[in-house]
């Protein structure tokens, strides 16, 4: 694992990194995309092992898009834009069913934008969440209206085992790392926003596209 994933969580990172994302033309950078999620692997690093399964599957997946950003084809894999327009034009992505282009970058980024809505309710339920407001509720909850439906049941079982061993709400906002509780509340009202942005720019191009039921 890259030395940067064992490295201490702070939420503004993850927000400057998703806040560099956007560029002005509203295209996605693709490397700080990637950059933002493993600033939250980190996190979830420190959460304990019930996490792990989870941790690999993100690491995983953010390695694909960088493999593909390395690649001789780096240059198309600058933006989600200019990815989803080469990937097609070149049909290098399975529409239907699996075939011979598994881990597309389109596929594959599918699965993080799945997940930054799950991240975007969670982070909102935590904003305005009370002091005895129970952490491991607001993920449920907010896994339950998102990524669970993409899921089978035996993720979902293991996704809400892992979520009960979640650290209470004052011992999870001393983990983000940005100073008081107040401050947290406060970069959390930057950064949900900002998450949404990015949700929406995706899921506006994938739905142009026919894209959000990549198998
Ligand atoms: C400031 C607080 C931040 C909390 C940060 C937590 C970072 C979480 C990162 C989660 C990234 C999850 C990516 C999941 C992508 C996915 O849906 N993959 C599945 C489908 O992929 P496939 O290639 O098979 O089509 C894959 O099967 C999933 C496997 C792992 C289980 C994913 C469960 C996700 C649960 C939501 C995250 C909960 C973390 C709670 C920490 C607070």
């Amino acid at each position: 694992m890259a030395d940067s994933e064992n490295q201490k969580f702070c939420l503004q990172e993850v927000l400057d990194s998703f806040k560099s994302c956007l560029s002005p033309e509203k295209e996605i950078y693709i490397e700080h995309y990637v950059y933002g999620w493993r600033g939250l692997v980190k996190l979830l690093n420190s959460l304990g092992s019930l996490f792990g399964f989870i941790s690999k599957d993100a690491v995983s997946k953010t390695q694909i898009l960088m493999n593909f950003l390395k690649s001789e084809n780096g240059p198309h894999y600058a933006t989600v834009q200019s990815m989803v327009k080469f990937e097609l034009d070149n049909k290098l992505v399975d529409v239907d069913k699996k075939g011979i282009y598994p881990e597309s970058g389109c596929r594959t980024l599918l699965r993080l934008h799945r997940a930054l809505r799950w991240l975007q309710l969670f982070l909102e339920r935590l904003r305005t969440s009370k002091e005895d407001e129970k952490t491991s509720v607001m993920c449920r909850d907010a896994y339950n209206e998102s990524l669970a439906q993409h899921h089978p049941w035996l993720i979902r079982k293991s996704a809400g085992v892992a979520f009960y061993s979640l650290p209470v709400r004052p011992a999870f906002f001393e983990v983000m790392n940005v100073g008081t509780h107040e401050q947290v509340v406060d970069v959390l009202g930057k950064a949900v926003p900002l998450l949404c942005e990015v949700y929406e720019i995706t899921e506006e191009l994938y739905q142009k596209h026919n894209l959000l039921d990549l198998p």
